[in-house]
């Protein structure tokens, strides 16, 4: 879902981070108008069942799920892949090898190792048309696996990491990398930083999105390649939106 988005937009599409598990607020954010979603498992409490929840129920209001994983380990990614997901996001892949060893684990044979989990809702509880060559052919093809680019040496690794198999996408952090160059919050170095691997990315040939914080950057971002932009997160819309209506209602 996400690659042929990707693929088949005339425009780079905009998603946002989601990290509630209350299928009210999926179907709000769904109904938005987002081209995709990422659920965080990194920086948000959701179990297995929630993440389950929230794939279902904005594949079905026709939004992208990514997930965003823990680590790099196997069972998550897998799990969530054959839940249906668009694709998976890998945090902190700091270079070529670790790059390869990840996304191995997420490619069918011979390409990989991914287990084969047909009688999942990934093979259509098993029913899909095409069968199990379907099933696979859509978790080799259609899935995104994406490399999170957030560290200095990865930064410094980035056309091994372009290079390595498996890695359909990568995604820049700007801030894990503010971290990491030991400038928290960010910079001009941090920036330069992410505009750097963009354009590294685009001379690749390889798919890029970041998130921005400010709306300028959306443009600026947009026109140095990046075919995916993140903006914000649902608990941030809601934040927000909570302080707005009470500060108007104050202010009266
Ligand atoms: C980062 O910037 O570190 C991210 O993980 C994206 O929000
Ligand atoms: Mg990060």
């Amino acid at each position: 879902m996400f690659q042929k988005l990707l693929k088949s937009a005339q425009r780079p599409v905009i998603g946002t981070f989601v990290k509630l598990p209350a299928l009210e607020v999926a179907e709000i954010i769904g109904a938005a108008g987002f081209d995709f979603v990422v659920i965080d498992t990194e920086h948000a409490l959701l179990s297995v069942r929630d993440v389950y929840a929230m794939i279902v129920v904005y594949s079905r209001a026709g939004v992208a799920p990514l997930v965003r994983i823990t680590d790099h380990g196997y069972g998550d990614g897998q799990r969530y892949l054959d839940a249906g997901a668009a694709g998976i996001l890998v945090p902190h892949v700091s270079n070529a090898q670790q790059a390869a060893s990840t996304m191995n684990q997420f490619l069918f044979p011979p390409a990989g190792t991914r287990g084969m989990g047909f009688a999942a809702r990934a093979g259509e509880w098993g029913s899909i048309e095409g069968g199990a060559a379907e099933y696979v052919r859509r978790g080799q093809e259609d899935v995104a696996r994406i490399a999170m680019v957030e560290e200095q040496e990865s930064v410094d690794d980035l056309e091994g990491i372009l290079a390595a198999p498996g890695v359909d996408a990568v995604f820049i952090g700007p801030g894990d990398l503010s971290l990491s160059m030991g400038v928290p919050g960010g910079s001009q170095p941090v920036r330069d930083a992410v505009t750097h691997s963009i354009k590294t990315a685009v001379k690749a040939g390889v798919p890029v999105g970041t998130v921005v914080t400010a709306e300028a950057d959306i443009r600026l971002r947009i026109e140095q390649g990046c075919s995916f932009i993140m903006v914000g997160n649902d608990t941030g819309m809601i934040n927000r939106a909570a302080r707005q209506t009470i500060a108007q209602a104050k202010a009266v």
